[in-house]
């Protein structure tokens, strides 16, 4: 780690870079521990109390991270780990100083992203994931601690904090990709993967030639591999070369003896199969990051688990979508925030000053962006290029652009923008069929049945009009630098007596 002056000055003149202090799930434990952030919960049971302690837990910025051990019903050592990201550790999990804000953590991530060139992963024979190969009749995905995370989830979710390894049949490219797994059986799992997702394009391509598609399936290990494994990366990248390049180094795989796939050797828990076109099992519904059960029960393919692979002493990691705002929403903010800025920028918009895409709306619903304006319509061109580049088109729903003076992390201050510099009547753009989700619970349920699964976007300019903005009524507030200065020199009066 390095001292945040001279990590500022370094990342505003060339780039530091992210440094990271671990290496799997095991460092991570250490360092969290390291900055007091761990606590033990032994003895608890799946069926209600971890999912009550999530929904306590998770909504608590401050809250620590929580490692479930000796849950009832399951071996002890076999472990579950929630609240990863928040506290002092978030920034630790992405390689950067403890004490950076959201905003100065994001900066860092996107300006580390942009040196990041993909280093290809590196095939071991063996690894720790390797400790205990479990075929045949020892299959039992069912022994490992799975709560359920709502009361009207339709099974136990294994696969939360979890990440699916696929191959495009057509190119060879491998993908990662994080879609929500649920136990169907001892040896069965079935996973949702919504249309145009990576896995799923891929899923699509074995299917129409009638075959089964291989899969693996990554519960627990590198922190950092997870967050690339539900961040949209560009089609025919594959993210696990990227995590070498955020990491500096190849990532070490082991490939799977059944489907040749590669996943980490560091992992903590892999489950290896394949996913047959004809089978079908119910699925669902499950509390999804919308705050609801977005899509109800519907029978989804299911993989058949092969062999499982996983460390002496596993630790899956949790992360189920609550109501936003959640854990969910704090690490989704980040690093599509990030990536964002980044897609924007490259579709080559100019004075692109603050990009936040909200908690409220679990970093895809409610999206900020100001800028300096150039030109006329600059407005209008940032707001369509942020709902359809890849990280603002799936299942987003508001855009809201606004000037360089407003921080657009700030929901009140976004707002307070928008409901004053827009006109209602001449401000908002509206696209019409875009892509968006059966979870999206504002689908009426006969076009979700017809497979009609677009929904529309508002894109609205909140900035001052540009052709007048000159005589725009001058703000009676003054600069955010000038408040900070006068909280400094009154501080005494602001106090209580
Ligand atoms: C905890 C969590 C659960 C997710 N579950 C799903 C899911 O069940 N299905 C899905 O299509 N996307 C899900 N996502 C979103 C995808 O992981 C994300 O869009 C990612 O970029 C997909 O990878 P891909 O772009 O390589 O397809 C989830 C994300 C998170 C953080
Ligand atoms: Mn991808």
């Amino acid at each position: 780690m390095v001292d945040k002056a001279e990590a500022t000055e370094a990342i505003a003149g060339s780039n530091i870079g992210a440094q990271m202090s671990y290496e799997d799930m095991r460092g991570w434990l250490i360092e969290a521990e390291r900055l007091g952030e761990l606590r033990v919960a032994e003895g608890l049971n799946w069926e209600t109390d971890i999912g009550e302690v999530a929904e306590v837990v998770l909504h608590n910025e401050n809250a620590p991270a929580i490692l479930f051990d000796n849950v009832q019903g399951c071996p002890p050592g076999f472990r579950l780990l929630i609240n990863f990201f928040a506290g002092k550790r978030r920034n630790m999990t992405m390689g950067f100083p403890t004490d950076w804000d959201k905003l100065e953590l994001t900066d860092g991530i996107q300006k580390h992203m942009k040196s990041v060139e993909p280093i290809p992963h590196k095939i071991v024979k063996s690894g720790p994931v390797c400790e205990n190969i479990l075929e045949g009749d020892k299959i039992d995905v069912e022994k490992f601690p799975t709560p359920m995370w709502h009361e009207q989830d339709g099974g136990r979710y294994i696969g939360t904090g979890s990440y699916n390894i696929t191959r495009d049949p057509e190119t060879g490219w491998i993908n990662i990709g994080t879609y929500r797994v649920m136990i169907q059986s001892k040896n069965e799992v079935g996973f949702y993967i919504s249309p145009g997702k990576h896995g799923r394009i891929h899923r699509d391509k074995y299917e129409a030639n009638g075959e089964a598609m291989p899969a693996c399936i990554v519960l627990g290990g590198d922190l950092m591999a997870f967050l690339m494994g539900c961040t949209e990366m560009p089609p025919n990248d594959n993210e696990l070369d990227i995590l070498g390049g955020y990491r500096g180094h190849a990532i070490e795989c082991i490939e799977g003896k059944h489907t040749g796939l590669p996943f980490p050797a560091n992992a903590e828990v892999v489950l290896e199969g394949f996913i047959h076109p004809e089978t079908r099992k119910l699925e669902g519904p499950f509390g999804e990051w919308t705050g609801y059960y977005g899509s109800d029960v519907r029978p989804e393919p299911v993989m058949e688990i092969k062999a499982i692979y996983h460390r002496n002493d596993p630790v899956i990691l949790g992360c189920p979508p609550l109501r936003p705002p959640d854990e969910l929403a704090r690490y989704r903010a980040v690093t599509r925030s990030a990536a964002l800025k980044e897609n924007i920028q490259k579709a080559g918009i100019p004075d692109v000053t603050g990009v936040w895409a909200h908690e409220c709306g679990t970093a895809r619903m409610l999206l900020g962006i100001s800028i300096k304006q150039r030109y006329p319509g600059h407005a209008m061109q940032t707001g369509h290029v942020a709902a359809m580049c890849h990280l603002g088109a799936y299942a987003g729903k508001y855009v809201v652009v606004v000037d360089e003076d407003i921080d657009v992390s700030n929901l009140e201050e976004l707002m307070w923008a928008m409901i004053t510099r827009s006109d209602p009547a001449s401000s908002i753009d509206i696209i019409h069929n875009c892509w968006s989700t059966p979870l999206d619970p504002r689908i009426p349920p006969e076009e979700k049945e017809k497979g009609n699964l677009t929904n529309s976007r508002a894109i609205i300019d909140a900035c001052r009009p540009f052709h007048w903005k000159d005589k725009f009524p001058a703000v009676n507030a003054p600069p955010p630098d000038v408040v900070r200065e006068l909280q400094q020199k009154w501080a005494h009066l602001a106090e209580k007596p």
